[in-house]
C-alpha cells in the first residue's frame, strides 16, 4: 500500500477526485474510535447484531455442529461474540474457536477474555490477512462455520463481496461448510444517516483518522528509503483543512463517506520516494486538492430483502435461513456450500 495513497479517481471534472482504501481506516487509533462508535445509540447495527444473537442464539447454534471449527473474519465485537459464544460453550462441544485479524492487540485482548469465560471452547488467533489465514485452515476436515458479522460486508462493492464469497467457498469451504453473514438492512434515510452522523463527533474522528494513519505509513515507507529529514507528508495543519461528509443513496441502498477539503489543500511527496511514485502512479507531482473537493473513503452497503438470495446466487452458496431483529433493521443470513 502506501504509495497509491491519494489515487486519482476516472472522471475528474466531479467532486470526487480522490481516494483513500477504506482499510486505512484501522489502525489502534481508528480501532479504538470504531469500537466506541458501536456504543452510540445512533449505531444501531451492532445493537441489533446483539439483538438477533439473544432472540435466535438456539436456533444459529443449532446450526453448529458438535467438534467442528468456528471461524471469525475480524475480531468484532466483544458483546456479540460473547453472546454466540456462551451459547456454543452451553449446548454443544468440541468447538474450537478463530478469530482472524490483521491487528495484533485486539486478537490478543479479546482472546484472553474469551478463553478465561469459556472453558469448553478451544480458542486459536490468527494474525493476518483473510487471504493468508483461510487457506491455512482449509486443511482441516472437521465441518467450519464461518462467522462475517456486523456488516463488514457492506464496505465491500456488490461484486467484491460476491467474488469474494465465491473465493472463500472454493479455497476454504467442504460441502455442507456454513457462513454467517451479518448485513444490515435498507430502511428510512434519516435512521442510515444518524448512524453515520453521529451527535457526539465520533464518526467525524473515526473517518479524518485515516489522514494520520496514511501520513504515517507513508513516511515509515520513505524512511526506509533514505535517512533525509522531512516533516511529515500530511501535517497536522493539513488534517484541520478537511472535514467527514457523507450521504445516503436511498435508491442504490449505500452510505458513501469522504473527506472535503475546507480549503485549497496541496500535499508535497517526501523526495526519497518521488521515483517510486512516479513509477506506480505516473506522476510525482504535488497532490493538489481543490476547496468543495472530496476524497472517497468507504462505503456502506445497505440490503434489501432478497439481498440474500442474490448474493446465494451470485456466490454458488446456498442460502439456508434469515434471521432479524424485532425492528427488521439487521439480518443474519446463513449460507451453505
Ligand atoms: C465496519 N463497518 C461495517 C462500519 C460501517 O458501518 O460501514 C464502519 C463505519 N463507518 C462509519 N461508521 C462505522
Amino acid at each position: 500500500m502506501g504509495l497509491t495513497t491519494f489515487k486519482s479517481l476516472p472522471g475528474n471534472d466531479t467532486v470526487v477526485t480522490r481516494a483513500l482504501p477504506t482499510v486505512l481506516l484501522y489502525d489502534e487509533v481508528g480501532l479504538d474510535l470504531f469500537d466506541r462508535i458501536t456504543y452510540l445509540p445512533e449505531y444501531y447495527l451492532t445493537n441489533s447484531e446483539i439483538d438477533i444473537f439473544k432472540l435466535h442464539g438456539q436456533e444459529i447454534v443449532a446450526e453448529i455442529p458438535n467438534d467442528s471449527d468456528v471461524i471469525e473474519l475480524g475480531c468484532g465485537s466483544l458483546r456479540k461474540t460473547e453472546l454466540l459464544l456462551d451459547a456454543l460453550n452451553k449446548h454443544r462441544t468440541g468447538i474450537t474457536y478463530y478469530a482472524i485479524d490483521v491487528m495484533p492487540r485486539p486478537l490478543r485482548e479479546s482472546m484472553s477474555k474469551l478463553a478465561a469465560r469459556f472453558s469448553n471452547i478451544s480458542f486459536c488467533a490468527m494474525c493476518g490477512t483473510y487471504e493468508e489465514s483461510l487457506p491455512r485452515l482449509s486443511k482441516s476436515t472437521r465441518p467450519k462455520t464461518i462467522l462475517w458479522l456486523g456488516s463488514s460486508i457492506g464496505n465491500y462493492h456488490s461484486t467484491e463481496a460476491a467474488q469474494f464469497l465465491a473465493k472463500i467457498s472454493k479455497t476454504s469451504l467442504n460441502v455442507n461448510d456454513a457462513i454467517l453473514i451479518g448485513m444490515d438492512k435498507q430502511k428510512q434515510p434519516s435512521i442510515i444517516m444518524d448512524a453515520y452522523h453521529d451527535s457526539q463527533g465520533i464518526t467525524d474522528k473515526f473517518e479524518l483518522n485515516i489522514l494520520p494513519h496514511t501520513n504515517r505509513i507513508v513516511m515509515e515507507y520513505a524512511a526506509q528509503q533514505s535517512d533525509e529529514a522531512r516533516n511529515s507528508f500530511i501535517d497536522q495543519e493539513t488534517i484541520e483543512k478537511f472535514k467527514y461528509v457523507g450521504f445516503y443513496d436511498e435508491a442504490i441502498g449505500r452510505h458513501d463517506s469522504y473527506l472535503e477539503a475546507c480549503e485549497d489543500v496541496v500535499i508535497r511527496w517526501p523526495r526519497s520516494i518521488a521515483a517510486q511514485v512516479k513509477e506506480i502512479c505516473g506522476s510525482d507531482d504535488d497532490i493538489v486538492i481543490k476547496r468543495g473537493e472530496r476524497v472517497y473513503i468507504e462505503s456502506s452497503y445497505k440490503y434489501s430483502d432478497s439481498a440474500a438470495d442474490v448474493l446465494a446466487l451470485v456466490s454458488g452458496l446456498t442460502l439456508s435461513r434469515t434471521w432479524t431483529d424485532p425492528r427488521e433493521y439487521h439480518m443474519l443470513s446463513l449460507f451453505r456450500k
